[in-house]
């Protein structure tokens, strides 16, 4: 059954979606509970355009209200932890052909409370301008955000270019938005795939946690 929530973000009723989570989180209510009640109704929105229910117009009014929602739900999500301990350096991009840019935004905001240092290259961005990036930052991690298939062949050619270059075994590169799966990161040579942020904080988390001990042991 769908939340409150939930049907009014589908049904793009702004004033009631903006005003039941200020009372919720006025509440004391778990933000990440409200938050995949948003992402929920995006996913729906996505099938009502999909069935021709909806239309572009539609879309971009979701994607502006779900802003507006993650904008009252970020300052009760923590503090941020990097003062004098960054955990690691994680470069986030949208390939070339693709805007969006929400769930990457949500991501970069989840490592950031981690105490990772994260470099957010935006939206459309091309692969020589990503393998430049890594070049010049060294990161730990390398992020894809995807919500197109048509970024699929741009993401592969950035790690190929990354092999090419012998920088591909220096990095972790995931690959993450509602397009994806398992397949996608075999098919561009990502390590890891999801659709959940909080998956994606995890992996750092425990990457970054497996480096410092084989260090530890005289390892790389
Ligand atoms: C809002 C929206 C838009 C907004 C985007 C606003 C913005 N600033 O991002 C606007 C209006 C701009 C838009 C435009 C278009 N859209 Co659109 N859009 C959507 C919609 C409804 C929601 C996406 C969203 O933000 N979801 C909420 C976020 C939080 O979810 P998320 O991105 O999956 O992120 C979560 C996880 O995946 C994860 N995550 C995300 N990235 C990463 C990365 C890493 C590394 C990790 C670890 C985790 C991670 O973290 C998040 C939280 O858990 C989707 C439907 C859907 N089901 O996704 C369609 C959808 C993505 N759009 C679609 C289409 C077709 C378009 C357009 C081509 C429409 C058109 N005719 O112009 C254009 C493309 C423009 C372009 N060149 O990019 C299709 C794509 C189909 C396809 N197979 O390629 C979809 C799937 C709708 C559909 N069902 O047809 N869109």
């Amino acid at each position: 059954m769908l939340s409150n929530l939930t049907k009014n973000l589908v049904e793009l009723e702004r004033d009631q979606v903006l005003s039941e989570i200020k009372e919720r989180l006025s509440q004391g209510e778990d933000p990440m509970r409200i938050f995949e009640e948003c992402k929920r109704g995006m996913d729906l929105v996505g099938e009502k355009y999909k069935n021709k229910e909806y239309f572009l117009a539609e879309l971009m009014l979701s994607g502006d209200l779900f802003r507006e929602a993650m904008e009252l739900i970020e300052p009760f999500l923590g503090e941020i932890k990097t003062e004098g301990n960054v955990k690691g350096k994680v470069i986030l991009a949208t390939i070339q052909g693709d805007i969006h840019d929400l769930g990457k935004n949500i991501l970069a905001t989840l490592l950031k409370l981690e105490g990772f240092e994260v470099y957010d290259l935006g939206v459309d961005v091309d692969p020589d301008i990503v393998v430049e990036k890594v070049k010049e930052l060294q990161p730990d991690f390398l992020g894809f955000s995807a919500l197109l298939t048509i970024t699929f062949d741009p993401m592969k050619t950035v790690i190929d270019k990354l092999k090419e270059a012998g920088l591909r075994d220096k990095l972790k590169v995931m690959v993450g938005g509602g397009i994806t799966t398992s397949l996608v990161k075999d098919y561009t040579g990502a390590d890891f795939q999801t659709i959940d942020a909080m998956e994606g904080v995890q992996y750092c988390l425990e990457t970054i946690k497996a480096k410092v001990v084989i260090k530890a042991k005289g390892g790389i």
